[in-house]
């Protein structure tokens, strides 16, 4: 018996719902899955994954993650179809507008659709969400407009928008810190008694900080209402994810009492279904989980990375097989033949996105420039104020800067 099966038959707070029985079904899973660990992460020999959908999109029965999408009609299937195709109409807009040098820099999401979308349908309004800085697509899920996204990127804003708005932390550029402000906010949630949960976004790369390992280990020690929502896209920059781990990533959470499980990250579905599952264990409190979303970054780390540097073009093309969008709609084809005029109006709707972004971004207005000064101290702080009047006397110096003059202490 693992820890984890522990920590589900004692839960900490109580929260109503039925403790126990998804927890200890999924700690037999782990246990089982540790002799797969030792085939080690080789590509060709991978561990078993959650999937619903076939990269053909042909629905695979499930009877363990079934229940959790068992409200998905039609209607919803086209609703993440829709969020999906927007969300990478968003992220085209974003990189083809940083080529164009409205933005300093845009990490696309390109492949990632479906593991956003999939766990951010699954967060209900009152769950809080900690992401990286790739996470447009749970913004998205989230209610944060786009455009917000942009303001850091164009270097006119540190942040752009409200975190308790939408229950969306700020985009979080040090790898891995955010797993530490997810759980402790969760551990929060579980002191004030409420049944909202939290998810902690962080990539392959990330789990390898200590950062990580700190919040793997607080969340389990403290059984905090937290999902680790690992986006294992194979790649960190240039570093491949077996330069990271000796294992499978979501097998990590074996060792510090908690389940974990590897899902199909192109498979809006499963990730919907698997993310559902571990948020209400959170709110039953039964504690974190680790899920694995297996994907893949299509694109470039960022546009300033060129990935053709350093992996084969082979490899994007095995991927491209699985893309997450078209596995779906070969799904909602094969469900309904009255669905091309959908298509179509979403298509529209695509391009109004588009235009609509790149007006807003060219539309931002520049930051008055001593504002960043402002947001330092609440106070003030003496090394500020030096550092303030030098910044003053450099922009007095250049001729067109006629109304600041030196020593200007705005
Ligand atoms: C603490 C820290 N170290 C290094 C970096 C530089 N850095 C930016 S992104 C990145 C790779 C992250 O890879 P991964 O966690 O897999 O996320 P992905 O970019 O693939 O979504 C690194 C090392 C950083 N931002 N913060
Ligand atoms: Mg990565």
């Amino acid at each position: 018996m693992t820890v984890e099966s522990t920590a589900a038959r004692k839960p900490r707070r109580s929260a109503g719902g039925k403790a126990g029985t998804t927890g200890s079904k999924r700690s037999t899973t782990g246990t089982k899955s540790t002799t797969r660990a030792a085939a080690g992460t080789a590509r060709g020999t991978e561990p078993e994954l959650v999937q619903l959908l076939t990269p053909e999109g042909k629905r695979v029965r499930n009877a363990e993650y079934d229940p959790y999408v068992a409200d998905i009609g039609d209607e919803e299937l086209r609703g993440l179809y829709r969020d999906m195709v927007l969300t990478r109409r968003f992220d085209a807009e974003a990189t083809a507008l940083q080529r164009q040098g409205e933005l300093g820099l845009w990490p696309s999401l390109l492949g990632q659709e479906a593991a956003q979308i999939g766990s951010g349908r699954a967060t209900r309004e009152d769950d809080y969400v900690f992401p990286t800085y790739r996470e447009h697509g749970m913004a998205w899920c989230r209610g944060v407009d786009p455009t917000n996204l942009l303001g850091m990127f164009r270097g006119v804003n540190n942040g752009g928008w409200d975190p308790n708005g939408n229950n969306f932390h700020l985009y979080t550029i040090v790898i891995g810190s955010q797993a530490l402000h997810a759980t402790g906010y969760a551990m929060g949630v579980a002191k004030d008694g409420a049944d909202a949960a939290v998810i902690a976004c962080f990539g392959d790369g990330a789990s390898s900080q200590g950062d990580v390992a700190e919040a793997f280990n607080f969340a389990a020690v403290y059984n905090a209402p937290v999902v680790f929502f690992c986006q294992n896209n194979q790649w960190a920059i240039s570093e491949p994810t077996e330069k990271q781990t000796r294992v499978p990533l979501y097998q990590r959470a074996q060792g510090y009492g908690f389940p974990g499980v590897r899902v199909d990250g192109n498979d809006v579905l499963a990730c919907l279904a698997v993310t559902k599952w571990a948020l209400e264990r959170a709110r039953r409190g039964e504690g974190p989980t680790l899920v694995e979303a297996y994907t893949y970054r299509m694109g470039a780390h960022t546009t300033s990375d060129d990935p053709t540097r350093y992996r084969l073009d082979d490899e994007r093309v095995a991927w491209e097989a699985k893309d997450p969008i078209a596995r779906l709609r070969s799904h909602l084809e094969s469900r309904t033949d009255t669905i091309e005029g959908f298509f179509a109006e979403l298509e529209e709707e695509s391009e109004a996105l588009g235009r609509r972004v790149r007006e807003a971004v060219r539309a931002m207005p520049d930051p008055d420039r001593f504002a960043i000064f402002e947001n330092a101290y609440a106070d003030g702080h003496a090394l500020v104020d030096e550092e303030r009047a030098q910044f003053a006397a450099y922009q007095a110096s250049f001729a067109d800067n006629a109304d600041v003059e030196e020593g200007d202490q705005r």
